[in-house]
């Protein structure tokens, strides 16, 4: 399909405008949000990390695609969100100390909305304190900690061993993901969960709540 080749392509190259004309297009053509976030935002995205990671792209550019995925992102955000479900849940959700990528944990708490959880965002670079903070403040059922790079993730068990140290490891289902996490890396931290992407964490969100 051409449409999500052109939509790869000016994310690609951070062409902001563009891709929210064509997130909208798409879903005028009647494709589903999720059709257009996986075949059109996340497979652009992949193709920049590719470039990325072999020095093709730069920061600069991989900045400005990201900026266009999120302008596709708000268009599809309300179409996520506003499913009627009813409340199941409370999740609490942040990016960890240290790492500033947001989209796939901004993804992950759309998802989650959509699924009938209130999500209280925390943004990017939190340290235990905030998350603690945040759990004293909301009382989620769950919280959910993003990390994007290998130099962040350990920082998962920070959070998870202050949770214990404050008594508060047993009120709340921790659940971890993001491109570098795995499964063995969550159980050897000690989380709940480990959410391969936004799909799975929001099954496995509701397992919980059952
Ligand atoms: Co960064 N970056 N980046 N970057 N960046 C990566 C992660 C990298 C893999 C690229 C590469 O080299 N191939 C690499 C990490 C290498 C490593 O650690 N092994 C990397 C690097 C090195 C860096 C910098 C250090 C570069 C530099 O400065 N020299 C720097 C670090 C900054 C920092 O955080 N301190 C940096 C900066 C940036 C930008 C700011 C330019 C930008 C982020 C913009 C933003 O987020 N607002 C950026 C981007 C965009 C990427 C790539 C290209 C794309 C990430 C993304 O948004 N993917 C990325 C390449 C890659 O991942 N292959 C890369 C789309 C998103 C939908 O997927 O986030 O994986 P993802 O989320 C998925 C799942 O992982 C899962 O669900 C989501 C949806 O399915 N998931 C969860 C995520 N969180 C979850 C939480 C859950 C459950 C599931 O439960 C709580």
């Amino acid at each position: 399909e051409d449409l999500w080749l052109q939509m790869q392509d000016d994310l690609y190259d951070g062409m902001k405008e563009e891709v929210a004309a064509q997130t909208r297009e798409a879903l005028g053509r009647g494709f589903s949000p999720q059709e257009v976030l996986g075949l059109g935002l996340v497979a652009g995205m992949d193709i920049v990390g590719v470039d990325f990671r072999d020095g093709v792209l730069f920061v600069p550019e991989v900045l400005m695609a990201a900026n266009a995925m999120k302008a596709g992102m708000e268009i599809l955000r309300p179409l996520l969100v506003e499913t009627g479900a009813a409340r199941i849940g409370t999740m609490v959700i942040g990016t960890v100390k240290g790492d500033i990528h947001d989209i796939g944990k901004n993804l992950v708490a759309m998802m989650m909305e959509g699924a009938g959880f209130e999500v209280i965002n925390l943004g990017i670079n939190n340290d235990a304190d905030k998350f603690l903070e945040a759990i004293k403040q909301h009382q989620p059922d769950i919280i959910g900690m993003s990390a994007l790079l290998t130099t962040t993730m350990p920082y998962m068990k920070v959070v998870i061993d202050a949770l214990g140290e404050e008594g508060l490891r047993d009120t709340v289902y921790v659940m971890v993901g993001g491109a570098p996490v795995t499964e063995t890396f969550a159980k050897a931290v000690g989380a709940d969960a480990y959410g391969r992407d936004a799909a799975v964490a929001v099954e496995l969100a509701k397992a919980f709540m059952n």
